[in-house]
This record gives structure tokens, C-alpha cells and sequence, in this order.
């Protein structure tokens, strides 16, 4: 078992303070502090509107940011104190809220900061209300996809772990491992006592029971990723076959310019799509052929490079044209690539059949649409749905499902240490050996909800966040 560092949670005794909405002009602007000097730097700085005034917990107050230097107002605005231990980081927080504006929310956050309180950290609003113990790790990390959903969906996979449905089926298992171990600890060292028996039977249920629940959760990450990272998806093909209108009428906008002069798209075009539920970044890409100037030249680059590194292609091919030596060479290139093939001008006579195109990509959705008349592009979202998710992905508020590498692996290891125990038991083996796989188990669960997770591990999840979060 490896030994991992256990959190020494010290005494923040320190005030953080930062921006907390996005810089720019806008209604509200709300600066965040959190810690002892909250609520000293909140009464040296607001000068209340009503008198006689006294700070209420968890109540707007209305007023002026008075700079004490000079006594000069800054803004008006709207001050909440809340007291510890009802709060986001379970420290006494206080929020100002001012107008939005560059140089309102810079100034307020300078006065503060001129008060004894210090910067934020990205997330570490977030980490405090972890190492306080309001949340587990497993919620903290929620936040952080919470605030990043997309789509309906990634939203509702965040909000489930946020509310702690990971966290609690983790607590389970180490309630029920716990057990386990006891009992099998109590026979090592005590093997002559008058104890009661392990109940065999039992515990190699219980142990197969959870080896299959883990197994289950572990086989949702595939569908959990890609509604939680969204993927991102090339469409390629030659010059003029439809590649820009495609992505205008995928998007509902005018947004890539659509010429019938072959050569058109030179930079890559990205926007985000909802595909139900799954955000796609789709990706217009200038048409592979002979590059005709220095321009074009550096399209053609950028777009193979997007396609290399795109997670799905839709290679289109304009079926009112005979194939050519363009298309095959694009064929060739995007051979290994999960792929989506598109025929598309399907209202011209056409000249590629469905037929031969089924012998050319056997294991490959085919789906015909015309992109100017708007047909098929249904069927077209639908196929590249199915050829993200291998199974379908049931998204409900109970159904567990694993978005993130890290839960992965932790649940693939405690899934390994289970089996391994099962089996040691099934064979007779030493009760040392399985009493060790457990307990790596259960390491396996501290690493998850972050009680024996090592600082470097943490760092690096709250470093995702953004600053005043
Ligand atoms: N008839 C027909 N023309 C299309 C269709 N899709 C695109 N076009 C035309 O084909 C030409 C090239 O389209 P464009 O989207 O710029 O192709 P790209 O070079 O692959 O990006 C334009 O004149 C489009 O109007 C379609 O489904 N049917
Ligand atoms: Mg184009």
C-alpha cells in the first residue's frame, strides 16, 4: 500500500478576497471575502444609508464604499455579511456588491486588499469550504463542472455529484469495508480467542455485490466524459462540398462564408453545439486539395491538424460528383478516425450511390442530407450521437454516472483490491492478504472523497477553478 500524506488542516487564519463575477461592463459586480477580517474590513469600508444600523447576519445592507484614506464614496452598494458556520467555506464571509464596471469592482477589491485581507487563489473559496469539511472532494470538483456545463445535461451529471450522490454510495462502501476489516483483524491477532466466526458467505457476497456496483459505475465514464468534456468534431472533405453550409445550418447561423469558388474557408471556424445533450465543438476546416496560394497552403495545414486531433470527423462527400483523387486521398488520411460519412446535395441527381459508399465504409454511419435545403440534418445529429456513445447513457438524478479520470481510476483500483480479496478468500488464503487488499480499498476511497488525497493531487483540482470561486 502506498502511504499517502493526511491533510493537517491549519488554522486559515488568513482573509481571501477577489473579484467574484467576470470582469466587464455589467448590472453587478460582486467582490468575496472569506475569513476573521471579513466582517472588521466590511465596518471600516461601508458607510450605511439608514442610521442607526447594525450588521445583520445573512441580510442586504444598503449603502456607500467609502475610501477611508480620503473619505470619498466609490460606489453604491449592497453588503451581505455572513457569519461562519452557515457559509460557502463555513468562515464568515461578506460580499459587496457594486455596479459592474472595470474600474468599480478593481477599486473596491484594492480597498480591501489595503485592509489586511490578501488575493484569492483560483478556487481556494472552494477548497476552504473542502478542508473546513462542508464538502468532499468529490462535490468540490462538481463546482468546478457545475460552473463549466454546457449543455442541459453535463449540467444535471454536475448537480448530482454536487449534491453528494458519489460521495454517499463512497461512505457506504467504507462503512461496510470498515466492518470487514475489523473483523478480519480481530482473527489475526487473536487467533486462539474465543471470537465469533467470519461469516464467510456474507462477506464474499457483499464483496461481489460491490465488484459488480463498481464495475457498473466504471462502464458509465465513457458516456460521463463526453457529456461532461464535451468532443470535439472536424468536418473535412474536399473543396466545395458542402462543408461550410453544413455547419451554417448545424449552428442556425450564417456563420462560415459559403461561395461555390472552390477554396473558400481558409481559417478553421469553431463553434459549440448542443447534440442532445453533448457539447460538440464543431470545426469547419478549409477543403483538402493542392493548396493554390501560400494561403490556402496554411489552411490545408491547420486543417489536417484539427482532423488528426478531432475525437469524431464528418467526412463529406458531394454525391452530385464522381469521386476523385481528392477524395480518395482524404479517405486514406482519416482511415483510422471515428467517423460519420455524409452524402451530401442529396436534392441533385446523384452520382455516388449509397450503395458503393456502404462497400467503401462498412462500419461507419452513412446519412444523406442536403445542407442548403436543410434535409437530414436530424438524422445526421442523431448519428453522430450513437457514434459518441457506444451504450446509451441514462441520465437521472439517481443513476450514478462517472465523468471524471480520477473517479475512474480510483474505483478501477478498489475494484482490482476487491477482486483480489474474493478470490483470496474463494481460495483459502491468508486472512493478512485479504485484510491488505481491503484496506487498499479503502485507501482507494480516502483518495476519492480526499481525505488522504496528497497536496499536489488537490492543487492541482482547484487550480481548475477560476479566481473568486
Ligand atoms: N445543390 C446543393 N448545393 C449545395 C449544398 N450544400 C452546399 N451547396 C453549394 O455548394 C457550394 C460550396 O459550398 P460550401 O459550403 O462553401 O462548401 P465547402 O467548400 O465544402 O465549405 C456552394 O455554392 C453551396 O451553396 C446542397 O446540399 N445542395
Ligand atoms: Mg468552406
Amino acid at each position: 500500500m502506498t502511504e499517502s500524506i493526511e491533510i493537517n488542516i491549519p488554522i486559515r487564519d488568513e482573509t481571501i478576497a477577489a473579484i467574484s463575477t467576470p470582469l466587464g461592463e455589467s448590472g453587478i459586480g460582486i467582490v468575496r471575502m472569506s475569513g476573521p477580517l471579513s466582517e472588521p474590513i466590511a465596518r471600516k469600508l461601508f458607510k450605511p444609508k439608514k442610521t442607526p444600523f447594525s450588521l445583520i447576519s445573512h441580510h442586504f445592507h444598503y449603502g456607500k464604499i467609502i475610501d477611508p484614506i480620503n473619505g470619498h464614496p466609490v460606489d453604491e452598494v449592497l453588503l451581505v455579511l455572513m457569519k461562519s458556520p452557515k457559509t460557502y467555506t463555513r468562515e464568515d464571509i461578506v460580499e459587496i456588491h457594486c455596479h459592474g464596471g472595470y474600474f468599480i469592482v478593481q477599486k473596491i477589491l484594492e480597498l480591501v486588499l489595503a485592509q489586511g485581507a490578501r488575493m484569492a487563489l483560483a478556487g481556494e473559496f472552494t477548497k476552504r469550504a473542502f478542508l473546513n469539511g462542508r464538502i468532499d472532494l468529490t462535490q468540490a470538483e462538481a463546482v468546478i463542472d457545475l460552473i463549466k456545463a454546457k449543455t442541459r445535461e453535463s449540467l444535471e451529471i454536475a448537480d448530482q455529484q454536487l449534491r453528494g450522490l458519489l460521495y454517499d454510495e463512497m461512505a457506504s462502501i467504507k462503512e461496510k469495508l470498515v466492518e470487514h476489516l475489523t473483523l478480519l483483524e480481530a482473527h489475526i491477532d487473536f487467533p486462539e480467542e474465543e471470537i465469533e466466526a467470519i461469516p464467510l458467505t456474507e462477506m464474499k457476497g457483499d464483496l461481489f455485490n460491490k465488484i459488480q456496483k463498481l464495475e457498473e459505475w466504471i462502464s458509465t465514464y465513457e458516456g460521463g466524459r463526453v457529456f461532461r468534456e464535451g468532443v470535439s468534431c472536424a468536418i473535412t472533405g474536399k473543396t466545395n462540398v458542402g462543408k461550410s453550409s453544413l455547419l451554417n445550418v448545424l449552428i442556425k447561423q450564417e456563420r462560415a462564408i459559403v461561395t461555390p469558388i472552390p477554396g473558400t474557408t481558409r481559417d478553421v471556424i469553431e463553434e459549440t453545439l448542443n447534440i442532445h445533450g453533448i457539447p460538440v465543438r464543431l470545426m469547419d476546416t478549409a477543403g483538402l486539395r493542392k493548396p493554390q496560394d501560400s494561403i490556402e497552403q496554411e489552411g490545408v495545414r491547420r486543417a489536417k491538424e484539427r482532423v488528426a486531433d478531432a475525437d469524431l470527423v464528418l467526412l463529406m462527400i458531394d454525391r452530385s460528383r464522381h469521386l476523385d483523387d481528392d477524395d480518395e486521398e482524404i479517405f486514406r488520411e482519416i482511415e483510422t478516425k471515428k467517423k460519420v460519412v455524409v452524402l451530401n446535395k442529396k436534392d441533385l441527381t446523384p452520382n455516388v450511390s449509397l450503395t458503393a459508399t456502404r462497400e467503401r465504409f462498412p462500419s461507419y454511419s452513412i446519412v444523406q442530407i442536403s445542407a442548403l435545403k436543410g434535409e437530414g440534418i436530424e438524422e445526421l445529429k442523431q448519428a453522430i450521437y450513437s457514434s459518441l456513445l457506444q451504450r446509451d447513457t441514462r441520465i437521472s438524478p439517481e443513476h450514478l454516472i462517472i465523468t471524471n479520470i480520477r473517479h475512474k481510476t480510483a474505483l478501477s483500483q478498489m475494484k482490482k483490491n476487491l477482486s483480489d480479496a474474493l478470490i483470496g478468500l474463494e481460495e483459502g488464503m491468508s486472512l493478512e492478504l485479504i485484510a491488505f487488499e481491503i484496506r487498499s480499498a479503502l485507501n482507494s476511497v480516502g483518495e476519492m472523497v480526499g481525505e488522504t488525497t496528497t497536496e499536489e493531487v488537490l492543487n492541482r483540482i482547484f487550480a481548475q477553478f477560476c479566481i473568486g470561486k
